[in-house]
């Protein structure tokens, strides 16, 4: 799939026009903006906890904008920032998860920052506890197939999560009921401080794929477009009936592992060093740059409009209120009605 993908300077992938492009680097941008605002507020001890999709940008906005969130399903992690806002979760719903305010949609601000279910975005409840979310988007999956549904199911995990049981056991399933899934890996090669080799003694998570009877690929995941087209063909597939596709999407995760943590107790400084030069943002804008599709002042113009969108977020969740003491027990009993 990836080798037929066509890197020839004006090619457009089907389904994507110049405009989508420019949308998709917004988003991009926007996506960068916020976190890089979500660490501040860390900093000044607003927001308790944060992990960053910085790096992953690319390969999450060319999943998104190669499905159809109108009927597809996508089952997502902790660090899935550009995920959440492409699929139009607005940055002050973000920002009021972080900031553990009143009204936040996800938990009603009872949980680890952006941790529940978002049932406006159709978002399925997921867990912290890694890799939970691969059987729940099985059972999804096969729940479409039985009613004949054309829907897709995408479900997002780490190179760390690739190595659990639950991973086996869900794409062992979606492999002999041939189900409508694209595994989603985004590879950042540390899972927090332990890195790839570590965690598994074969060199791509792709190559796992044909244990389960299905194709694994394994990409660029700085390359937007070539996502987009490899996330393309497995949605065709599995809308086919032909099952599976295992997309492995090879990112950086650009800064350490939490809000918690300091990268540069376990990270080689060429690692560091590296990793910058794979700055999705600065890729894509170069690509966009070279296409014609942007200028540099239409870039810095459309960085200081995320900037405002995000400092007026800011402001808005600053001055929400926090939860009061008496709706503690609410969404935890069943209240009237019937048992
Ligand atoms: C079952 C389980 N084991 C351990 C943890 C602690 N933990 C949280 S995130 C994480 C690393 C996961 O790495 P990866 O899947 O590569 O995702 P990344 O954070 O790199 O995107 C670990 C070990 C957990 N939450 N759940
Ligand atoms: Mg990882």
């Amino acid at each position: 799939m990836a080798d037929s993908i066509n890197t020839s300077k004006q090619y457009l992938p089907d389904g994507l026009g110049p405009d989508d492009l420019l949308d998709m680097y917004r988003t991009m941008v926007l996506s960068r903006t916020l976190d890089e605002r979500v660490w501040l507020l860390n900093r000044q001890g607003k927001a308790a906890i944060a992990a960053s999709a910085q790096g992953h940008e690319a390969a999450q906005i060319a999943t998104v904008r190669a499905l159809d969130p109108s009927q597809d399903h996508f089952l997502i992690y902790y660090r899935q920032f550009t995920v959440m806002l492409g699929l139009g979760t607005t940055p002050v719903e973000l920002l009021s998860g972080f900031l553990a305010k009143e009204g936040e949609p996800m938990s009603a601000a009872r949980q680890f920052p952006l941790h529940g279910a978002h049932p406006r975005v159709d978002l399925f409840s997921f867990s912290n506890v890694v890799a939970t979310q691969l059987p729940h988007a099985v059972g999804v999956a096969l729940a479409d197939k039985m009613r004949n549904s054309t829907a897709v199911t995408t479900v997002f995990f780490g190179d760390g999560a690739a190595s659990q049981g639950d991973t086996h056991e869900a794409m062992n399933f979606a492999g002999v009921h041939r189900l409508p899934v694209i595994f989603l890996c985004e590879n950042n090669r540390y899972a927090i401080s332990v890195p790839l080799h570590k965690q598994m003694p074969v060199d791509s998570v792709a190559s796992r794929a044909s244990a389960y009877g299905f194709p694994g690929v394994s990409i660029d995941g700085t390359d937007m477009l070539g996502v987009y087209e490899a996330v393309s063909a497995a949605a065709a597939r599995a809308r086919a009936g032909d099952g599976p596709t295992l997309v492995e999407v090879n990112v950086e995760r650009l800064l350490p592992h939490t809000t918690d943590d300091d990268h540069t107790r376990y990270r080689p400084e060429d690692d560091i060093a590296g990793m910058k030069l794979r700055d999705p943002l600065e890729i894509t804008r170069d690509m966009l740059v070279s296409r014609g599709l942007l200028t540099l002042e239409q870039d810095a113009a459309l960085r200081s409009a995320a900037l405002k969108t995000v400092n007026e977020a800011t402001d808005t969740v600053d001055a929400m209120p926090y939860p009061t003491v008496d709706t503690m027990y609410d969404h935890l009993f069943a209240e009237g009605g019937a048992r």
